[in-house]
């Protein structure tokens, strides 16, 4: 069977044949938006953007500096008209002449926490027709000019884009402050133009944090000024990010509403860093994990994130610190010596490890993230600066928050896109919190995100593993509870058309018909 629901207007050819034989009632909402936002009323008049669709700000608060605001309305109007001809407006009323912003605080810095809220206003009546959108933040104007695209549609027989079902009244915020998707440039280099794309995806999805896994065993493509031998351990000569282009995708997915978290992760993982200096391995028997006996491993590590600082401007960074295999530290005649002389056995020189990594993360102003692990073995003894990164037992988010500590949810069963037998719907139904009730936890449950492990991804298949079940995932972490579907049947509808959506914005989402990763003639 195949699917065509990237219809324009109601609910699709499916869901409407659903309807009319479901015994039980679903929210069709008349829309097709994706994430679903917090609350939605809207009419029943068609309007007709004007074709000289126009940004008024309002309100003298916000400068917009950087333009974040101006080329965000323009990106929207971009992916809105789709390069078609737009005819001329086939009536004078009922024609939206532009969209007003107002923008409360004149501050634009993307920080965690920040205020992502937004008020779309799409009234039917008045001469001239101005949509509003009141934000607090730039960045919640942009969620608004998100949502205003996708209420938006081209008519083949006016050749007019219509808005239908005005006046339209959304009132919208995050039910996470962090969500986010892991791109491992380690495993496969990926090219700047595949990282924008999927930042650009992002912003459609309403996700906010890049998770960068830059460096891993296999490779490790960034430049580090301080040690300049570092990207020796890069694949090749092209297959490279110098610190610049790093500069220039955080400031892409700054001016998309999307913090870069870069990751180092040690002291395992970290074989490729040993290519320009040997030093850096135990011996030439144990090049994984990093020396714990030497003063250099610590040196390289407060170099590359002093070089972070200055272009990694999230308040986080990622240290890693999972799977690492001890063993050969011991059978290293002078890491043991070591080892002996400051009484540590394998597992106190690992938290030792983690805890000075720590330590020189927080002198460069970072908090940390770090995957679950160094809860797992050391969690009383982490900085409280610390989020822990879950990715193997659903058991361990309750009992992070429990501890105090903040919690990123990543379960391996359901948010791992590298899994590509998980399906959508599993992606869709993972709930962060899970098992906590506690009202003081649950805030510590700052988000979650899905996981593009590199291994068997590149620029030829990247996007079509990651959309549209990142997306489900983004609903998730976006959408308020009480108004998430209970059962994933309830959004097929409304996904394929957000997956088509994608498809026509240049983003190669999969389809979404096989639940997991599926080829598209299935
Ligand atoms: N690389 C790093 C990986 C994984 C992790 N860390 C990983 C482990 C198991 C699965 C998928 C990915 N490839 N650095 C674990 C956080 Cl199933």
């Amino acid at each position: 069977m195949s699917f065509h629901l990237c219809a324009g207007t109601g609910p699709g050819l499916l869901l409407r044949l659903f309807l009319v034989f479901a015994t039980v009632s679903v929210v069709v909402d008349g829309m097709n938006l994706w994430p679903m936002p917090k609350s939605v009323n809207y009419g029943s008049q068609t309007l007709y953007l004007s074709k000289d669709f126009k940004l008024r700000t309002e309100g003298s608060n916000y400068a917009d500096g950087l333009g974040i605001l101006q080329d965000g309305f323009s990106r929207m109007v971009d992916i809105v008209v789709a390069s078609r001809a737009i005819g001329p407006n086939v009536t004078n009323s009922h024609v939206l002449a532009g969209i007003a912003v107002e923008i409360s605080s004149s501050d634009d810095s993307l920080n965690f926490g920040i205020d992502e809220s937004y008020k779309l206003f799409i009234p039917s009546t008045g001469y001239p027709l101005f949509g509003r959108i009141e934000a607090k933040t730039v960045y919640g104007a942009l969620h608004g000019f998100q949502t205003f695209s996708q209420l938006c549609h081209f008519n083949f027989t006016t050749r007019n884009i219509e808005l239908h079902l005005a006046p339209w009244i959304i009132d919208d915020q995050p039910r996470f402050l962090y969500r986010g998707l892991l791109i491992d440039t380690a495993r496969h280099y990926q090219t700047l133009t595949v990282m924008k794309n999927v930042i650009d995806a992002m912003a459609y999805t309403k996700l906010n944090v890049l998770h960068w896994h830059i460096v891993d065993t296999q490779s490790f493509p960034l430049e580090i000024p301080s040690y300049p031998k570092l990207w020796n351990g890069a694949y090749s000569y092209s297959e490279r990010y110098t610190m610049a282009e790093a500069a220039e995708i955080v400031l892409y997915a700054q001016k998309r509403g999307i913090n870069v978290l870069a990751e180092i992760d040690v002291p395992g993982h970290a074989f490729s860093w040993g290519t320009g200096y040997p030093s850096l391995w135990p011996s030439s028997d144990c090049q994984q994990p990093l020396d714990v006996s030497n003063e250099f491993t610590f040196k390289v590590i407060d170099g590359i994130l002093s070089d972070f600082s200055k272009v990694f401007k999230f308040k986080f960074v990622h240290l890693g610190g999972d799977e690492v295999d001890t063993r050969c530290w011991m059978t290293t005649p002078h890491v043991k010596k070591w080892l002996d002389k400051h009484g540590m056995n394998e597992s106190k020189a690992y938290e030792y490890f983690v805890l000075r990594a720590q330590n020189i993360a927080l002198s460069h102003g970072y908090e940390i993230v770090n995957w679950e692990e160094t809860f797992n073995n050391f969690g009383n003894m982490l900085s409280p600066k610390t989020v822990v990164h879950n990715w193997l037992d659903v058991g361990v988010a309750p009992r992070v928050v429990a501890a105090g500590l903040r919690c990123i949810v990543s379960d391996q069963n359901n948010w791992y896109l590298d899994h590509l037998s998980t399906t959508w719907q599993q992606f869709y139904m993972n709930e962060p919190l899970t098992n906590i009730t506690n009202h003081e936890h649950q805030k510590l449950v700052i988000g979650g995100e899905v996981c593009m492990w590199g291994e068997t991804v590149d620029g030829s298949d990247i996007e079509q593993t990651i959309w549209p079940r990142a997306a489900a995932a983004a609903e998730r972490l976006w959408t308020p509870f009480d108004k998430l579907a209970r059962e994933p049947r309830q959004v097929t509808s409304r996904l394929a058309h957000f997956r088509c959506l994608l498809n026509q914005r240049g983003v190669a989402a999969g389809p979404i018909t096989g639940g997991g990763r599926a080829a598209p003639e299935e």
